[in-house]
């Protein structure tokens, strides 16, 4: 009898679970940092109520991983401001609407991790700023990050203070040219960059046009030919930590 009515709480409890949906609000995590522990796509629902997809690992949380060219970064403004992608599985990007709401009024630092091809090596290698925020689309996601510690070397200060850019929506400091079409991405444009993590994804080293990859020209030692603007890394990520 007792184990008919354990099994039957069982039953319950894992029905609850799996059930889950947008009923279920335990399923819901406010941060990754609320499960420290294990890693794998997650839902997310930040204070302002905003629901999205994210890929969670050890507590951090995932604003885009690249690892094998499946998905398009080539986008637009709109779709930026959404997100794309697949969080659990596949490479995505987690949505610039949704990043600015998880990160408002709260201290976030972040790191982004890079892995060259062989036979660079080290070929991982990463930059962590202990400042990090986004603003909101009225200011087009403005970005604020800062105080570098790493091995990648530091190609993100020189994009402290820009608007966001992509094809379709120029809000780089250069007027005379849409950075996000010459180079091919959607970043946080100066005039234009120092890093290009939303680039063409190319499957090998050897980018064949000036700064159009998957690049970041701050690595330590020359990994291109003739410079680190014609490199095109094989995996990049970029996740944050705000608990
Ligand atoms: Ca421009």
């Amino acid at each position: 009898m007792h184990l008919l009515l354990l099994l039957g709480v069982i039953f319950v409890f894992t029905i609850g679970r799996t059930q889950g949906g947008d009923k279920c609000e335990v399923c819901y995590l406010k941060d990754c940092c609320e499960d420290p522990i294990s890693s794998g796509g997650r839902n997310i629902k930040t204070s302002e109520g905003k629901i999205f997809g994210a890929y969670c690992e050890q507590g951090w949380t995932y604003i885009f991983r690249r690892f094998n060219g499946v998905e398009d970064f080539y986008r637009t403004w709109v779709e930026y401001q959404h997100g794309f992608g697949d969080p659990r599985w596949r490479e995505y990007f987690i949505g610039l609407d949704n990043l600015a709401s998880f990160v408002k009024g709260r201290k976030c630092k972040v790191r982004i991790d890079l892995e060259a091809w062989p036979p660079v090596s080290p070929a991982k290698r990463f930059a962590e700023y202990s400042v990090f925020s986004i603003a909101d689309k009225t200011d087009k996601y403005r970005l604020a990050i800062g105080e570098y510690s790493g091995t990648a070397g530091d190609a993100m200060s020189h994009h402290n203070r820009q608007q966001f850019s992509t094809y379709d929506e120029d809000n780089d400091i250069d007027s005379r040219r849409n950075c996000a079409s010459v180079y091919k991405g959607a970043w946080w444009y100066k005039g234009c960059h120092n890093s290009n993590l939303f680039g063409w994804y190319y499957k090998g080293p050897d980018c064949p046009k000036y700064a159009q990859c998957v690049a970041w020209y701050r690595w330590p030692t020359v990994i291109g030919s003739p410079d680190n603007f014609y490199y095109s890394f094989k995996k990049a990520s970029m996740k944050i930590h705000c608990c």
